[in-house]
């Protein structure tokens, strides 16, 4: 394997004009008859026409009609005596390949009888010789022949032209794409579906047919997939001008799926988990979701399909984007400010517990990476979520309407081709001239050329005599691999100030003539270090900077404990005050973390008040207000993760941090007590479900109140509180409500857990998706005496438990992985265990292994006895020969 560089871009020395496909299908063999006229591009000079392949079996190759020389190098198929000149040639390549035994599902493959396609990054390749490559866009048609009994719904992109019965059972239909692609974006389906149908008119007077695709039977939990599609629809066409570009628009779901879902042009492949659901089981969180990653799919029809990357470094302008328009989507969804609020701080979470380490690891690598070895290690929190920080900086520095004008120029330049992150840049800053994305472009491009998470520093100084407050703001990057100098970035600080009674004062920069009218601005920071002086500041205030966290960086400010409390209290950016009840969690638990042994020994006093009186009384003062909205209550009383806790310290004892945070999780338990208990009275009835977010919000907080009232009763051997959860676990009206019950008994280490767990399993042993939870709350569930893996371990031997489903195996292995306190054991037996799976899954599903290897990202950082036992685990893995790509470069990078 060897690495791909993103300075060795050249253009393709052939072009594809058209492709026209003919699928035999059969699960042992399938037949692939590609016929495609191909040209030179007069651009380059003269070459052989490389076409890439993997695992496909040559039968014949022609060119205009008649045989060729032709020959094999690596997995390329090599034309080198193709006519000269620029007259197109036709080419006629027939391969076969054997869909069933695909386990990797990339390409062709069989899930449940019916077959299904996976072509980015590079699965077209294992379905027919082509140039798999981005930036060759082509016009198909593609004819499915199969067994009509046994496939009797053929699907593929574009309008369906033409459809028949053909000998011995056969039928065939012919589909014909009108919007060329590059090949990534290829899709079939052929089996036993059934649709849900929906015909919808389009503001500019269109008509659609949308079609979402299951297995019959879940036809009643497609109702909220296909809303989420029509407000998918209506909120592109308002907020952005653009319009459903097809006759037809279909999703189909597959319950064997590498990822979450996949943009097909007009044939969305999703994972069945983000398109079934009904109340009895899917939870608010994935209704949530679904809205999200349907919306996320169907706006990848502009940003990704219609407008592409010009090659696999350029992935962050469609994933980045998109993800930006996904979030934007919610957030206009779901309506109040406060709303909004908690779906950015639910988004800020994510970047900072999973894309920060990322960027501080060795997996590090910019928003537009400079190399790679696997691209499909590169569907990374980088990509994907800072890369919708860094379109979210740009919205922001030229303003809402600003940047719609900037995709209307990007699409009116680039619509139909393949282009760069450059190129987008560059169409925001040229419709806004006059913004400050304009004013520093070059220099805002190093968010997509620098890795690492930029320090912003803080420090603010109150003159009582001249009435005036000097901010000084500077920044810094640690080094990452491959970049060890790095230079500033444009950094959008948005904020405001606060005085000590909680409220906004008037912001007027030296040399300004008058107050701007707002309490919040945005100050640019480019520099290395800039001061700000606000004038007519009659006392000292508080600052709330980074307002919605308008930059991806870490904010380092000396702030007091008073000083956060009046945040908390007063901010009028929900994003803050929420915030600062983050830096006093996370303050309280470094201290007791990094307090000598002896001093604060709080694995022998588990009841040991880490939290102080003035933050508790701040809390209590948070669940009472009536003002704030319940999800938004939930989120301020989440303490900081267990992951992101270890983030900030140099040396990580996991299980040190494992019982700080428990013993402070206690703390909220046992004396918040009579609050959670009326939290409960006034939450737990919620009428009639409906996922919105009000009704979401209050089942979250009283599924805490239900935990903690749990955790307490637990401390107390009171027997009250586990009964009504127990209670809820029988006969909760949605699966919202029964799973956080569960896993209150789970988390508190109820004698009745085993019970509900079996009742639960029970209930829904027909119903993979629940199953899924089912495995996954075994798989985090608290760890008390190491007690998780030997669970894990009996459950992997479960009948249902299957490691050859993504899903199953996210949902046992993955979970566990992913509970520090259960994985990071003082005998290594969770890191044993890893490495077994990494390896057994890499033999048959690649992508799957490479995700699990990635848990072992920040073992460098792991004190004794934990860093010894997880190097020797990844050199095991290292050891091991024939690892695929995928695997050996993470584990590569693990090690350097
Ligand atoms: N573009 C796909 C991801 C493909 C991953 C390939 N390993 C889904 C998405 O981002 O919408
Ligand atoms: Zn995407």
């Amino acid at each position: 394997a060897t690495a791909v560089y993103r300075a060795d871009y050249q253009a393709p020395a052939w072009w594809i004009d058209t492709v026209e496909l003919t699928f035999d299908l059969d699960p042992a063999k399938t037949r692939v008859l590609n016929r495609m006229r191909v040209r030179r591009n007069p651009d380059v000079p003269a070459q052989a026409l490389r076409l890439d392949g993997d695992e496909l079996n040559l039968a014949r190759v022609m060119v205009n009609g008649g045989g060729t020389s032709f020959k094999m190098e690596g997995d390329q198929l090599v034309l080198e005596n193709l006519p000269e000149g620029d007259a197109p040639v036709e080419l006629e390549i027939f391969t076969t390949c054997a869909p069933a035994k695909n386990t990797k599902l990339m390409g062709l493959y069989v899930s449940e009888d019916t077959f299904f396609t996976q072509c980015e990054a590079e699965g077209f390749r294992r379905i027919t010789y082509f140039l798999d490559r981005p930036d060759v866009m082509a016009m198909y048609t593609v004819t499915l022949r199969a067994s009509k009994a046994q496939y009797p719904v053929l699907l593929s992109n574009g309008n369906l032209v033409e459809s028949g019965d053909l000998e011995d059972g056969r039928h065939f239909a012919k589909w014909v794409d009108p919007h060329k692609k590059p090949c990534y974006l290829f899709a079939l389906v052929a089996g036993k579906l059934v649709a849900r149908e929906q015909h919808i008119k389009s503001r500019a007077g269109n008509e659609h047919l949308l079609q979402v695709y299951v297995r019959p039977g879940d036809l009643e939990k497609t109702e909220h997939a296909m809303n989420s599609l029509m407000h998918s629809i209506a909120w592109d066409e308002a907020r952005f001008g653009l319009s459903l570009d097809l006759e037809r628009f279909m999703i189909v779901a597959t319950s064997d799926f590498n990822m979450g879902a996949m943009e097909n042009k007009g044939l969305n492949i999703f994972n069945t988990k983000y398109v079934l659901a009904n109340q009895a089981t899917a939870t608010d969180t994935d209704y949530f979701n679904i809205e999200s990653v349907v919306g996320h799919e169907y706006f990848h029809n502009w940003t990704g399909d219609r407008v592409t990357c010009r090659d696999w470094f350029q992935l962050s302008l469609k994933e980045g984007l998109t993800v930006f328009r996904d979030q934007e989507f919610s957030m206009d969804m779901a309506g109040s400010a406060s709303a909004r609020a908690v779906k950015r701080i639910d988004d800020v979470r994510v970047l900072r517990t999973v894309q920060f380490p990322e960027d501080a690891g060795p997996m590090a690598h910019p928003v537009r990476p400079d190399s790679y070895i696997e691209i499909n290690n590169f569907y990374t929190v980088t990509i994907y979520e800072k890369g919708a920080e860094v379109v979210r900086m740009q919205h922001n520095l030229v303003g809402r309407e600003g940047f719609a004008r900037g995709m209307k120029l990007y699409f009116e330049r680039h619509d139909g081709h393949a282009v760069t992150c450059d190129d987008f840049s560059q169409a925001i800053a040229d419709a806004n001239p006059d913004s400050p994305l304009a004013q520093h472009l070059p220099q805002f491009r190093r968010w997509y050329s620098q890795a690492g998470t930029p320090v912003l520093k803080a420090v603010g100084l109150y003159d009582a005599a001249a009435q005036t407050y000097t901010l000084t703001l500077s920044q810094r990057c640690a080094p990452t691999v491959g970049q060890p100098e790095k230079l500033p970035f444009v950094i959008p600080v948005q904020m405001g100030l606060i005085s000590a009674s909680g409220q906004e004062i008037a912001l007027r920069l030296q040399g300004e003539d008058t107050a701007q009218a707002a309490k919040s601005r945005m100050l640019v920071l480019a520099e290395a270090e800039q001061r700000f002086v606000f004038t007519n500041v009659t006392e000292a205030p508080v600052p709330s900077l980074l307002r919605s966290f308008s930059a991806p960086v870490v904010l380092e400010c000396d702030f007091s404990d008073a000083e956060l409390l009046t945040l908390l209290a007063h901010d009028s950016d929900p994003f803050n005050q929420w915030e600062a009840s983050q830096r006093l969690g996370l303050r309280y638990a470094l201290k007791a973390i990094t307090a000598p042994a002896d001093a604060a020994d709080t694995d022998s006093q588990p009841g040991a008040q880490l939290l102080p009186a003035a933050f508790m009384q701040a809390l209590r003062e948070v669940l009472g207000n009536d003002k704030l909205d319940a999800a938004f209550k939930d989120l301020v009383l989440t303490l900081p993760s267990e992951s992101y806790i270890a983030e900030q310290l140099a040396e990580v004892d996991p299980q040190r941090v494992h019982a700080v945070r428990e013993a402070m999780q206690l703390q909220l338990a046992t004396a918040l007590q009579a609050d959670w208990e009326a939290l409960w009275l006034a939450h737990s009835d919620t009428g009639a479900y409906r996922p919105d977010h009000v009704s979401a919000g209050r089942r979250a907080l009283a599924g805490r109140a239900l935990t903690m009232l749990c955790l307490a009763s637990a401390q107390s051997g009171d027997t009250v509180w586990p009964g009504k959860a127990y209670q809820r676990c029988k006969d909760a009206g949605n699966m919202t409500d029964r799973s956080s019950a569960l896993s209150a008994l789970i988390y508190s280490a109820s004698p009745l857990a085993a019970q509900a767990l079996q009742r639960f399993h029970a209930l829904f042993q027909q119903d993979a998706l629940v199953l899924d939870k089912w495995f996954a709350l075994q798989g985090s569930a608290c760890d008390r005496g190491g007690n998780v893996l030997p669970a894990v371990k009996t459950l992997m031997k479960h009948p249902d438990f299957q490691i050859k489903n993504p899903n199953r195996a996210r949902s046992l292995i993955f979970s566990f992985c992913n509970n520090p306190g259960a994985f990071h054991r003082t005998d290594a037996a969770g890191y044993v265990f890893w490495a077994d799976r990494v390896i057994e899954i890499d033999g048959f599903n690649p992508q799957v292994a490479a995700r699990l290897a990635r848990v072992m990202d920040r073992w460098k950082k792991l004190a004794e006895p934990y860093r010894t036992a997880a190097q020797a685990a990844i050199e095991r893995v290292a050891a091991k020969p024939n690892l695929s790509n995928d695997v050996r470069e993470v584990i590569t990078r693990a090690l350097a």
